[in-house]
């Protein structure tokens, strides 16, 4: 693989829901040794250090948001570190919650369509994570990210969406959680979503094949989104939301193989890591290999990417 710029952005968002403990995760993906696994790989790597979120007024607790001005706050800081990113390299952002991609897609977008190219997203996911703040039950922002970048409405003190992300551009692997108001407005949506029930019947491979291939197709850029939940909490068990049922450490490796092997991803999240939930750093240590997978690590080169 070409050398990259690899940009890492600590963004300990601990905002997005109830149970605290991603404030962590940046740190514990420094300690498993991201940065030693991507130059092993012939890749520069750049630190920038843990973000904070803009200044913001205290949240009250009351009310049925889980404090809304952090997460507000946050999402204009990633945004603009989004942004400057993208203009000197591969931004990895390390979680934090998934609400750290209100900001980091936001961001992504604005670069996209500043150099004309279409911005695409790859969420790889239990949760669909299209709720607005008026959708959700739980009142949890990360459960809000691709409704905000998709620009639907209601997200009242947050930084407005002036490139929304296309839906046919959105990409959803790996669901089986799915609120009944995100199914609904999926439903209508041109979203494109794999469930857990098709990657049984027909592999990973495929449905990531086709979109990889309508990315390349429109020259667009790829933002990958990677939730410790995509995987099976067998083999990932440190995360606050546990579905079982998710894909297991061959499907997520091979995941990370095609995306490295279509030379498409231009920026990554590293998501919902708790390392207070972790055994023995084991779940930090999977989200390295499988960095260290779609930036270049592999056993053989293969001939051809043909898989659908
Ligand atoms: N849909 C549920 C909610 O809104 C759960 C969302 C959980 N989200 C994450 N990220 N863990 O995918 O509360
Ligand atoms: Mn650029
Ligand atoms: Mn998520
Ligand atoms: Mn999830």
């Amino acid at each position: 693989m070409t050398p990259n710029d690899c940009i890492l952005i600590g963004a300990p968002v601990d905002s997005g829901k109830r149970r605290a403990g991603c404030l962590m995760g940046p740190d514990a993906l420094r300690t498993a040794g991201l940065a030693e696994a991507l130059r092993e790989l012939g890749h520069r790597v750049e630190d920038l250090g843990n973000l904070s979120p803009e200044p913001y007024s205290p949240d009250t607790e009351e009310g049925r948001l889980f404090r809304p001005n952090e997460t507000a706050a946050w999402t204009a800081r990633l945004r603009d570190a989004a942004e400057a990113a993208m203009e000197r390299g591969l931004p990895i952002f390390l979680g934090g919650d998934h609400a750290l991609s209100l900001g980091s897609v936001a961001g992504v977008a604005r670069h996209a369509a500043r150099i004309r190219r279409p911005q695409f997203v790859l969420w790889l996911d239990a949760h669909s994570d299209f709720h607005t703040p008026q959708t959700s039950g739980s009142g949890n922002l990360h459960g809000t990210p691709l409704g905000y970048v998709t620009g639907r409405s209601g997200f009242d003190g947050f930084a407005e969406i002036t490139r929304p992300v296309p839906q046919e551009n959105i990409c959803l692997l790996g669901l089986r959680s799915v609120d009944e108001a995100e199914r609904a407005a999926l439903e209508e949506s041109r979203i494109r979503r794999h469930d857990m029930r098709e990657i049984d019947e027909r592999g990973v491979a495929r449905p990531l094949a086709e979109f990889l291939e309508h990315v390349a197709a429109q020259n667009g850029m790829l933002h990958v989104s990677l939730d410790v939940d995509f995987l099976d909490p067998a083999i990932a068990p440190a995360v606050g939301t546990t579905v079982p049922g998710g894909a297991t450490m061959r499907e997520g490796h091979l995941v990370m193989e095609m995306i490295c092997d279509s030379r498409l991803m231009t920026s990554l999240d590293l998501v919902e890591l708790n390392p207070f939930l972790d055994e023995r750093g084991r779940t930090a240590h999977l989200l390295v290999e499988l960095t260290a997978s779609a930036m270049g690590r592999r056993v053989f080169d293969r001939p051809t990417r043909a898989y659908a």
